[in-house]
């Protein structure tokens, strides 16, 4: 893998140059802002093979319009959000929780975020994430499989049930391949007889699963099987930007997956700090992590971090 930082002053133009010097099968991995400039970092399998002639001129040939470069970035939908990053909330464990969070706080709050502290996860072998449509599965999925990856160390497969969708699975693919992580499509039950013996050979397999699960009864009862197997977690994602209602409704359909805990998502999202209260108080489970954006790895913070964070300030 060949990985390069750039600094640039628009999305399109740290496009033309990671296409320039990366080549097309590039991907941007994180993107920060540094005062008024912006920090991509970009990465391919290979550095690109100036030999082949299609290359020679690739802006000229490929990007002409505007349209085109919409067309490029929505490819990469998934790792970046071409909107201005709020930095406030990008800093909220030292800024913004503890500034709006413990003047709202109660001891009734913090006795609810206390007792829903999930501190042993990702530790099972086969690590099912669940959840409503666009509730962050995939995005999220991307972001787990870097921090066992890369910060514990650990030998891990992508596998996803999730080939409805058009596209479903392709810009997981191509994550899994950039960041060399063996990826298994999955699509009926030959697939995972055939797939069993390779998955013996890793610590952690992470499978992604469709939104519209419940429609797909074929697909659910692999995902259930999956989900029951000796050694299973099961993550349910919640959307913190979906209603109240709408969350009931996913927490009762998923229950039946014997979830082990929950990652609330888009908490980048969240208008008010009483919707995290709320959320909190009517789901049944405990919370692992909080996902606050797009970038790959960067936004995801530990759930027991706002805890901690809030065991410091005086009520
Ligand atoms: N603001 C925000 N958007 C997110 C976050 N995670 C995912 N998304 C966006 O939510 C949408 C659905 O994400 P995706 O991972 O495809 O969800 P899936 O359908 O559950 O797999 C996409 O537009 C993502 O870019 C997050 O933490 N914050
Ligand atoms: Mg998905």
């Amino acid at each position: 893998m060949y990985m390069k930082k750039f600094i640039v002053e628009s999305i399109q133009e740290g496009w033309k140059k990671i296409n320039d010097e990366l080549g097309e099968n590039a991907i941007i991995i994180n993107i920060s802002q540094s005062e008024d400039k912006l920090e991509i970092i970009a990465a391919s399998p290979n550095k690109k093979d100036f030999s082949d002639d299609k290359f020679k001129n690739p802006i000229e040939a490929n990007f002409k319009t505007e349209k085109d470069f919409e067309g490029l970035e929505s490819l990469l939908n998934f790792l970046i959000k071409l909107k201005p990053l709020d930095l406030k909330k990008k800093e909220f464990i030292s800024d913004y929780i503890y500034a709006n969070f413990s003047n709202y706080i109660n001891s009734n709050d913090k006795e609810l975020l206390n007792s829903k502290v999930e501190e042993n996860s990702l530790a099972k072998k086969f690590i099912t994430v669940l959840g409503g449509i666009a509730t962050g599965k995939t995005t999220t999925i991307a972001k787990l499989a870097s921090i066992l990856k890369f910060s514990r160390n650990k030998k891990i497969a992508i596998a996803s049930f999730d080939f409805f969708k058009i596209s479903g699975f392709d810009s997981l693919k191509k994550f899994a391949e950039i960041m060399q992580i063996p990826f298994f499509p999955i699509k009926n039950e030959k697939d995972i007889i055939s797939y069993k013996d390779s998955f013996e050979d890793y610590d952690h397999i992470i499978f992604d699963t469709p939104g519209n699960l419940k429609e797909l009864k074929d697909i659910e009862k692999f995902v259930n099987y999956v989900a029951y197997t000796n050694n299973s977690e099961n993550i349910l994602t919640i959307s913190l930007d979906k209603k109240e209602s709408i969350i009931k409704k996913e927490l009762e359909y998923f229950a039946k997956f014997n979830i082990s805990h929950v990652i609330l998502t888009k908490f980048d999202e969240l208008s008010t700090e009483e919707e995290l209260f709320i959320t909190l108080s009517n789901i049944p489970y405990k919370v692992s992590y909080i996902t606050n954006g797009l970038n790959v790895p960067t936004d995801i913070f530990e759930f027991k971090e706002i805890f901690e964070k809030l065991e410091a300030v005086k009520l």
